[in-house]
C-alpha cells in the first residue's frame, strides 16, 4: 500500500492534481473538503455544523474530520493506497491519521507540498468562485481568512512530517501538466 498526502494552501491545486493522480496510480481519493461539501449538500447535522465554519473560512473541528476519515478508511478495505487531499490540516489530525494507518499496518509514503504565492492563490480562488457556486470562494475576505487559518494551523503539518523526512516541496506555479509531471516524478522515485 502506498499512501500520499497532497499538501498546500487553499487554491494550491490539491483538488486539481488529485483527479489526475488517482487516475494514474489507482489510489482511493479522500478529500475532506469534498466529504464536507457532500454532508452540506444532503443537509446532515454534520454538514450543518461544518457549513458555519467553512463559510467563515475557518477549519472544521478536528473530531469531525477525523471521524469522517476513519469511516472512509474502514469503508475501503481493498484500496491499494490512499491519496489524502486537504487532510490532515492540523497537527492533531496528523497524529490521528498516523494512528489510523498504523492500525491498518501501513503509513504515509510521501507528503507532496505544493508552494504557490498568496496573490496567485487569491486570483485562482476568486476565479473558481465565478463558476463553482462555493460560498467560500466568492468573498475575498473569506479567502484571506482561509489563508490566515492555513498559516496559523495547517503549515505545521509540513513541520510534523519533516521530522520523519517525508516532505517534498513542489513548485505549484506553472501549467497543470508541468506540476503533474513534477508530482509523478517524486511518486515514481518512491514506488519503483
Ligand atoms: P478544500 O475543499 O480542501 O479546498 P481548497 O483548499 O480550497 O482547494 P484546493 O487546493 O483543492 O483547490 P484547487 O487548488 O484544486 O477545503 C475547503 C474548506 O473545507 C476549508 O476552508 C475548511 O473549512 C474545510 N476543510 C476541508 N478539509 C478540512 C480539514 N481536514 N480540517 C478542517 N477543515 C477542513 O483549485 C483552486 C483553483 O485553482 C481551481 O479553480 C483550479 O482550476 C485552479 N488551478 C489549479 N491548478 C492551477 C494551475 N496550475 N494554474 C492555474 N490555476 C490552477
Amino acid at each position: 500500500m502506498f499512501n500520499i498526502i497532497l499538501f498546500g494552501p487553499p487554491g494550491s491545486g490539491k483538488g486539481t492534481q488529485s483527479e489526475k493522480l488517482i487516475a494514474r496510480y489507482g489510489l482511493k481519493h479522500l478529500s475532506t473538503g469534498d466529504l464536507l461539501r457532500n454532508e452540506i449538500a444532503t443537509a446532515t447535522p454534520l454538514g450543518l455544523e461544518a457549513k458555519g465554519f467553512m463559510d467563515k473560512g475557518q477549519l472544521v473541528p478536528d473530531e469531525v474530520v477525523i471521524g469522517m476519515i476513519s469511516t472512509a478508511l474502514d469503508a475501503n478495505p481493498a484500496a491499494k493506497g490512499f491519496l489524502f487531499d486537504g487532510f490532515p490540516r492540523t497537527e492533531a489530525q496528523s497524529v490521528a491519521l498516523d494512528k489510523l494507518l498504523q492500525f491498518k499496518q501501513t503509513s504515509i509514503g510521501v507528503v507532496l507540498a505544493m508552494e504557490v504565492s498568496e496573490e496567485e492563490l487569491i486570483k485562482r480562488l476568486l476565479n473558481r468562485g465565478l463558476s463553482s457556486g462555493r460560498s467560500d470562494d466568492t468573498n475575498e475576505v473569506v479567502i484571506r481568512a482561509r489563508i490566515v487559518e492555513y498559516h496559523k494551523k495547517t503549515s505545521v503539518v509540513a513541520d510534523y512530517y519533516s521530522r520523519f523526512n517525508k516532505v517534498v516541496h513542489i513548485n505549484g506555479e506553472g501549467t497543470v501538466e508541468e506540476i503533474f509531471t513534477a508530482l509523478c516524478g517524486e511518486i515514481d522515485k518512491r514506488i519503483s
